[in-house]
């Protein structure tokens, strides 16, 4: 079997007590990685002075090597904080309203690309599967194909692929396109996302399509298809079911004193519809009265991105707004919402979901949505809870048994909310039943399978065997 190499911006080295990193695309990977091993390189985290890049970094963890590289302080600003995460994050979640346009970051993005190439290059042995991730990295494998490189490279996307009105807004979206035709395979979360990057190719008249799933642009043949992520279903639900076990568990039983849970769990981000989730709870509640001092909101929302302006800002508006619901509706011995800012540890997290009558994930877009997925494996088959799921969120493609809303719709969310929490037993069962079919099939395992499957599958396209 040849070696795999994978490459995402950050390398999640786990720390001394084994904490999981908050993120899906950590998560997942780290679940994919650790049975097959491989070379995971990435960004360290670390910012330096110009003249102060050392050499990478190696730690060894069971069959996982990583390989960790610092970036300067200059690389950081343009590629992550900008181009990455103010201009690509934003378009792909639809918010172009929040894209940043400089032609610094620009620049940047792509530099720090070819940094990343060079850095990679004297690690590769001829018949290494190299496997790039996310909006980070797009212009990767065009780099180390103009440094010589012929391995097979395959790119997944964790977000979501915009449709061509939004996507050609970007001013450099022809480099993005064409940097992406580099690789061998292309992977999306959803045929929705697939389908959007191939209209994007016929709207500007890039190559041809020779069948559903293979393109030739230019010199190059490709191959994009989707692979829509999972977790790891079965351990999940014993995680979940040992912690109902824990001291932690038992003291948050105590504290409901009765109250159902209902969970929200997201990295504080303006794409999981965070404030108009709280806006639908408060709806909920101000015409349900019979239902206040009855149930508890659980918001769990890790600080991320806190160097992004947007993500400050919306860090003191969630703040705020929780308190200013607190305030309004709680009484002296309830609280409507319980607002967490940081990350807990994963075992606990699973607990809480077990605990959760409802959960609440109600992303205005998503490439998947991990948490949905992980709230499903952690219920409890004789009494599961039931999963409130935004429709754009990659999940509501494959799990139709959730209920499904639109976020902005703030009353018709407050709706199904109130519909939810009665649920009859029954219906319950059902549709738990049916989405853990689902998630059991298409756990993270295959996912991985079957992406460097098709990976693997080739010898990578011959510089002019496929002219147009
Ligand atoms: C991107 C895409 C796609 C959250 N809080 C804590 C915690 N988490 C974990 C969750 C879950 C992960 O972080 C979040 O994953 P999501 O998929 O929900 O969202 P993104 O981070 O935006 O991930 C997304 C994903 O990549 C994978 O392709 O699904 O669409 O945006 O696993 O459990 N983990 C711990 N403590 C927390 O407080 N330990």
């Amino acid at each position: 079997m040849s070696r795999l190499i994978v490459v995402s911006n950050r390398v999640p080295v786990p720390d001394k007590r084994g904490t999981a990193p908050a993120g899906g695309l950590a998560v997942a990977l780290q679940s994919a990685l650790k049975t097959r091993g491989g070379l995971w390189l990435g960004w360290s985290g670390q910012s330096c002075a110009e003249d102060a890049v050392g050499p990478l970094r190696t730690v060894k963890d069971g069959n996982i090597e990583y390989a960790l590289t610092d970036l300067t302080e200059r690389d950081v600003e343009e590629y992550y904080q900008g181009f990455a995460n103010r201009v690509l994050w934003p378009i792909c979640h639809y918010r172009l309203d929040l894209a940043e346009y400089g032609r610094r970051e620009m620049t940047g993005y792509f530099r720090v690309n070819r940094f990343f190439a060079s850095r990679l290059l004297p690690l590769i042995q001829d018949d290494d599967l190299i496997w790039i991730h996310d909006y980070h990295l797009i212009p990767l494998a065009a780099e180390l194909r103009r440094l010589g490189v012929k391995n097979r490279i395959g790119f997944f996307l964790h977000i979501p692929w915009p449709s061509p009105d939004v996507f050609l807004t970007m001013p450099v979206h022809d480099e993005l396109l064409k940097g992406l035709t580099a690789y061998d395979v292309i992977g999306f979360q959803t045929d929705h996302d697939r389908n959007n990057f191939a209209d994007c190719l016929a709207r500007q008249d890039m190559g041809h399509r020779l069948d559903m799933t293979r393109f030739v642009v230019g010199e190059r043949a490709f191959t994009t298809k989707s692979y829509p992520i999972g977790i790891e279903t079965t351990e999940f639900a014993g995680l979940a079911k040992r912690a109902a076990e824990t001291t932690l568990h038992k003291r948050m039983l105590q504290s409901l004193d009765g109250k159902e849970l209902i969970i929200g769990v997201d990295r504080l981000d303006y794409s999981k519809g965070i404030t108009q989730r709280i806006d639908a709870f408060e709806t909920f509640l101000t015409r349900h009265e019979e239902s206040q001092r009855k149930v508890t909101l659980l918001q769990i929302t890790p600080k991320s991105r806190s160097e992004v302006p947007e993500y400050e800002a919306m860090q003191r508006a969630v703040a705020e707004q929780a308190g200013r619901v607190n305030g309004a509706l709680g009484t002296v011995d309830w609280v409507p919402i319980r607002y967490v800012n940081r990350s807990l540890r994963r075992p606990a997290l699973a607990g809480l979901y077990r605990m959760a009558r409802l959960a609440l994930v109600t992303p205005l877009r998503d490439g998947m949505n991990l948490v949905a997925k992980e709230y499903v494996a952690a219920q409890n088959e004789d009494d599961p809870g039931v999963l409130l799921l935004s429709r754009f969120a990659g999940a509501a493609r494959e799990l139709k048994d959730a209920v499904l809303v639109n976020p902005y719709d703030v009353e018709g969310t407050a709706e199904a909310i109130a519909r939810s929490l009665v649920m009859p037993l029954e219906e319950r069962r059902e549709r738990w039943k049916s989405m853990m079919t689902v998630l059991c099939t298409n756990d993270v395992f295959a996912w991985c399978d079957t992406f460097l499957e098709d990976l693997a599958g080739g010898k990578a396209e011959e510089s002019g065997s496929h002219s147009v």
